[in-house]
């Protein structure tokens, strides 16, 4: 697959600056039109205003995209983009189609582009049902073989996350949690699991990157942001809209790829879009704490 880098990302490659790569599928399949076009300019400003140059992700005509002009963020906000995942870059390329990348496809191509730090939302992970379904997100396959930071909220909490973290281990993927020792759980600021490690600041997570990359490791780091306790969706709203949402999508048969964009659009409808608000919120603290740990990498 053909990489075109924008040329600010480019500049800021060149001159070490820091650089922070945001995923497309957040903004195509995660996040309501036709406000999901604004929250990805916000997103790109949170990570500017906090000293470091943003790449939005995508595939564009077959030919990936590092750092999207707005006409090529609109096609990505606007249009129904295919969900590419690491595997299915290759077939977009020879389709020459438009898609939006996952956490899988973003941190592979940041890493094939230089980029260290990569700010998301929620990771993939085991569904809950994976026993039967075997539904286990390929964005852990790619953190286990993909040497980028990963700032998130923990995993979706519509996942399975104890099941999650297991896997996490099993693969070797070292998880820290950001000034906390508990797994932040997306909407929630706890996921009622703990974290291996907690590290205090970005000079920590600076010091854990480059011994990673000292030993050769091939993985990627998990830097899990809980939201605090005060913007975190009240539990109730939380398990209500899981229950209800897991119901709806199993009585229309919803499943696989399309599973996650369903579950995440029925949270945003039953909670009257306090969800959604939690979710741009966790997604800018993220942006903003992937800038800081850019800029606190040795370059
Ligand atoms: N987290 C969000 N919104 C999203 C996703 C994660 O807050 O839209 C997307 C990410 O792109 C992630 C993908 O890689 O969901 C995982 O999808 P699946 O479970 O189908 O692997
Ligand atoms: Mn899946």
């Amino acid at each position: 697959m053909q990489i075109d880098i924008h040329a600010d990302v480019g500049a800021a490659l060149a001159a070490r600056h820091a650089i922070v790569a945001l995923e497309s599928t957040l903004i195509a399949h995660g996040l309501p039109r036709p406000v999901n076009l604004d929250i990805a300019g916000q997103i790109e400003d949170r990570v500017r205003a906090h000293g470091a140059q943003p790449a939005t992700i995508a595939v564009l005509d077959g030919r990936a995209r590092i750092g999207l002009d707005r006409h090529h963020m609109e096609r990505i906000a606007t249009a129904d983009v295919a969900k590419l995942s690491e595997r299915d870059l290759a077939v977009a390329a020879a389709k020459r189609i438009d898609g939006a990348t996952t956490v899988a496809a973003t941190a592979s191509l940041a890493d094939r582009a230089g980029i260290a730090v990569f700010a998301t939302g929620g990771l993939g992970g085991v569904h809950r049902d994976a026993a039967r379904s075997w539904d286990v997100s390929a964005d852990l396959g790619t953190l286990a073989r993909t040497p980028v930071v990963v700032v998130c909220a923990g995993v979706k909490s519509i996942l399975d996350v104890a099941a999650t973290l297991e896997h996490l281990e099993t693969l070797g993927v070292p998880v820290v949690g950001y000034r906390t020792d508990r797994f932040a759980g997306f909407y929630r600021s706890d996921s009622g699991h703990p974290v291996p490690w907690s590290v205090d600041d970005v000079d920590e997570i600076a010091r854990i990157h480059e011994a990673m990359t000292t030993m050769g490791s091939r993985t990627a780091l998990v830097v899990a942001n809980p939201l605090p306790e005060t913007e975190q969706l009240d539990a109730d709203a939380h398990d209500r809209a899981l229950t209800g949402g897991m119901a709806r999508a199993d009585a229309r048969g919803v499943r696989g790829a399309a599973l996650t964009p369903f579950l995440l659009e029925h949270f945003h409808e039953v909670t009257g879009g306090r969800s959604l608000a939690v979710n741009i919120e966790l997604v800018l603290r993220n942006a903003e704490l992937g800038a800081a740990i850019a800029g606190a990498l040795k370059p």
